[in-house]
């Protein structure tokens, strides 16, 4: 009777465990860069938080110098132009995406396109 549980028991955590590796396998991961209207640290620092919040995105990155916006994602959660929209509600551009414009106008002054920020 113990036999008959041990090996129960071994063959459903041998099955959980199948279908869990299938599982992590299946999750597909993407990259994507868009080119921003980025200014600063501070412009950074904003649209990385606000896409930590975006549905399938794992990680961003913004390189302030060229303004492109690296972003890993899932392309099953989410997709390029929802992506790109959510940078625009961020208040800035994203490739062909306009900055939302309730947005931009939260940001902070210097934070605005065609403006420099000072801490440059
Ligand atoms: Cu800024």
């Amino acid at each position: 009777m113990k036999t008959t549980i041990i090996i129960f028991f071994t063959s459903i955590t041998l099955l959980l465990m199948t279908v869990f590796t299938k599982a992590l396998a299946q999750e597909t991961i993407a990259e994507i860069k868009i080119k921003t209207s980025a200014t600063c640290s501070m412009c950074k620092e904003t649209i990385e938080k606000h896409l930590a919040f975006e549905k399938g995105v794992k990680k961003s990155n913004l390189d302030v110098e060229s303004k492109i916006l690296t972003v890993i994602y899932n392309p099953k959660k989410t997709a390029p132009e929802k992506i790109r929209t959510a940078v625009s509600k961020s208040g800035y551009d994203a490739d062909d995406v306009k900055a939302d414009v309730k947005a931009f106008n939260n940001l902070e002054d210097c934070c605005k396109k065609g403006k420099v920020c000072k801490e440059k």
